[in-house]
């Protein structure tokens, strides 16, 4: 009955529709609950959904962190698209995931070099807001990626998936295959990053369930997104709770390093994870055995549609309202939801039986 049910939320997932619209009560990974509002700007002019794309603007990403492979893959498809649009790119951003002063002197720098917009994925849902303003005052067109800031300090937020649906399947994930009996600890990123806390938020709510009433959730770690504090963290919740059945790692790069420590460990294939991870990390931990399910979006698609974004801002396509819509290229037509949100679609589910045909 349970696994039946799970395999339903699978195959639902499974199923790429990343031209979905966005669905305005999905959420996002928005912590702020602002009522039919837009982003900063949207009060600020009307939009003109015929107006031409402009070209020859340039556009400014600046991930959480510059050496993470996640990071270089998305910001790879929106170079890819400001380039089919006539349009540049650039690139800057700290190398360290816990760098919030380091993010806020680039915010500074784009816009000191101005830029017509920029997008940015947020290290702390509050402290670039006084720096986004600035640009936002400036006439940049700000968009948030991956994760966000508070709305009124951004246009547009493009979020990956639901942030409900990343929490909620991610700890079905995790209860089929360890028979939701057992202990369960998560590895995130950084204590203060935006989109895993949102995901959190929603785990804890799914473990609320009476299904997983065996089930207790015994802490929540920090490897910062980085690969061997990661390892570490792993390695330290496996000794402070030698019973503990599973892990969930909703970062690509604490999974990576999970499924690093438990393969070379005793608990390889005993101590069940899942998480955010990318096919081309995952692959080996797969086929060894030390994984057997975990999902993502298309961290590509996540890039290109920020870019597209960022461009139909500026040449007055969209404003961030509620209800605008926009064409994203061959992406086709997105619909901006509550609070700014626009949601890429839904993620999909690695496997034995899938993980071959993806390349990320
Ligand atoms: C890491 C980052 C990023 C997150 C992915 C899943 O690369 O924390 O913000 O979206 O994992």
């Amino acid at each position: 009955m349970r696994k039946s049910s799970i395999r339903r939320a699978g195959a639902a997932l499974a199923a790429v529709t990343s031209l979905a619209l966005a669905a305005t009560a999905c959420g996002g990974t928005t912590k702020e609950d602002v009522k039919n509002e837009g982003g900063a700007a949207a009060s600020a002019g009307k939009a003109d959904p015929n107006a031409a794309t402009k070209k020859g603007l340039t556009v400014g990403f600046l991930p959480k962190q510059v050496n993470n492979p996640y990071f270089t893959v998305a910001d790879r498809g929106g170079e890819k698209a400001l380039k089919e649009l006539g349009s540049a790119y650039k690139e800057v951003g700290p190398s360290s995931a816990t760098d919030t002063s380091g993010q806020v002197s680039y915010v500074n720098t784009l816009t000191q070099q101005q830029v017509d917009a920029m997008a940015v994925s947020a290290q702390d849902p509050g402290a670039l807001c006084t720096a986004l303003k600035q640009a936002l005052r400036g006439g940049i067109k700000v968009v948030t990626y991956d994760s966000d800031t508070k709305p009124e300090c951004r246009n547009a937020f493009i979020s990956q998936a639901s942030a409900e649906d990343l929490g909620r399947t991610e700890v079905r994930l995790l209860a089929e295959q360890l028979d939701y009996r057992g202990e369960i600890a998560i590895l995130s990123a950084a204590q203060t990053a935006t989109n895993q806390n949102t995901w959190i938020e929603f785990m804890k709510k799914e473990l609320e369930d009476p299904e997983y009433k065996d089930m207790k959730l015994v802490k929540v770690a920090y490897g910062n997104d980085d690969a061997q504090q990661s390892f570490q963290q792993t390695q330290g919740l496996l000794q402070e709770y030698p019973k503990l059945k599973g892990i969930i790692s909703p970062t690509t790069v604490g999974i990576k390093a999970a499924a690093q420590y438990l393969s070379g460990s005793k608990y390889k294939g005993k101590v069940k994870l899942t998480g955010l991870g990318t096919p081309n990390d995952m692959r080996k931990y797969v086929k060894n055995g030390t994984v057997e399910a975990f999902e993502l979006w298309d961290p590509a698609k996540l890039g290109e549609l920020a870019a597209r974004t960022a461009v139909a801002l500026a040449s007055g396509q969209i404003t961030g309202k509620e209800g605008e819509t926009f064409k994203a290229g061959a992406m086709g037509e997105y619909t901006i939801g509550a609070n700014g949100v626009i949601a890429l679609g839904k993620p999909t589910v690695f496997d034995a039986g899938n993980i071959d045909e993806f390349d990320f």
